[in-house]
């Protein structure tokens, strides 16, 4: 659970962070699963060389979405209690997960992503019904490329644009100087409203740092957003654990998914 402080950041700031939210064990689970992302080549790089379409050959943004089709683990992360917890916490209940995905950027060659507030793509009426769980899968520093955030911008909504360094996203103008780096452990995780603009740096160190990122939105304002990725009901009367959307019982399977993975 987050402390009223922590609560109360997210309210006055548009963001806040829990530098604890998950342990070593289910940080080498996730981590197995990501290994096997690679292996079987289930991401793609969306860096282009500076025209919106050609990929680069230099930089790498390796963005894999979905998750929940491709792991159990990661289909089971939205259900598991501490997450329904913070998240209900921050934005009320009852809520849905809308997207999921990871951005890997390896070392040296790793590409930030842009600036940019989610709400851009999501539409969502009031972006402070929805939020972000930006949970760092390795130590995430100012030199390999961290989330940064740019505090009270959900109070504002800024024009954006296609950025040219990318296949798809889109990206707005951030006047750096009043952006705050967010340095967080594995394992530690970072909730920003739909509205707050953020974006991640380029990684200079020689290690890979990956970033997963879930949406959740709260159900009243399903109907009128572009739900980008789906929704999956996690709470409310219409939460059936998973059983309606995946045809499984996917709640209560967190710790076992950890289990079978963390020690392999
Ligand atoms: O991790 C990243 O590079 C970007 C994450 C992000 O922008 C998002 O989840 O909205």
């Amino acid at each position: 659970m987050l402390t009223t402080a922590q609560i109360q950041h997210f309210r006055d700031y548009g963001y806040t962070t829990a530098p604890i939210l998950f342990d070593a064990s289910e940080i080498r689970a996730m981590r197995a699963e990501l290994e096997r992302f690679k292996q079987e080549g289930l991401g793609r790089n969306v860096a282009t060389a500076g025209d919106g379409v050609t990929h680069s050959e230099t930089e790498v943004n390796y963005q894999i979405i979905p998750l929940n089709t491709k792991s159990d683990l990661f289909r089971a992360l939205p259900f598991c209690p501490k997450v329904i917890a913070c998240i209900g916490q921050l934005i009320g209940t009852p809520f849905v997960r809308q997207l999921d995905q990871i951005f890997l950027k390896p070392g040296r060659t790793g590409a930030g992503t842009d600036w940019h507030q989610d709400n851009a793509y999501f539409q969502a009426t009031d972006p402070t019904a929805g939020t972000a769980l930006w949970i760092a899968l390795h130590d995430a520093t100012l030199e390999n490329g961290t989330l940064h955030v740019l505090p009270n911008s959900h109070r504002q909504q800024f024009a954006h644009e296609r950025d040219l360094s990318s296949d798809h996203h889109i990206h707005m103008q951030v006047d750096e100087k009043q952006a705050v780096p967010i340095p967080l452990p594995a394992g530690g995780a970072v909730f920003f409203n739909y509205g707050t603009a953020h974006a991640t740096k380029r990684n200079n160190t020689d290690h890979e740092r990956a970033g997963l990122a879930f949406h959740f939105l709260r159900t009243d304002f399903v109907a009128g957003a572009r739900l980008v990725g789906g929704a999956v009901h996690i709470t409310g009367p219409q939460a059936t654990g998973g059983l309606a959307e995946y045809g499984v019982q996917v709640a209560g399977s967190w710790d076992a998914e950890v289990e079978k993975l963390a020690n392999r």
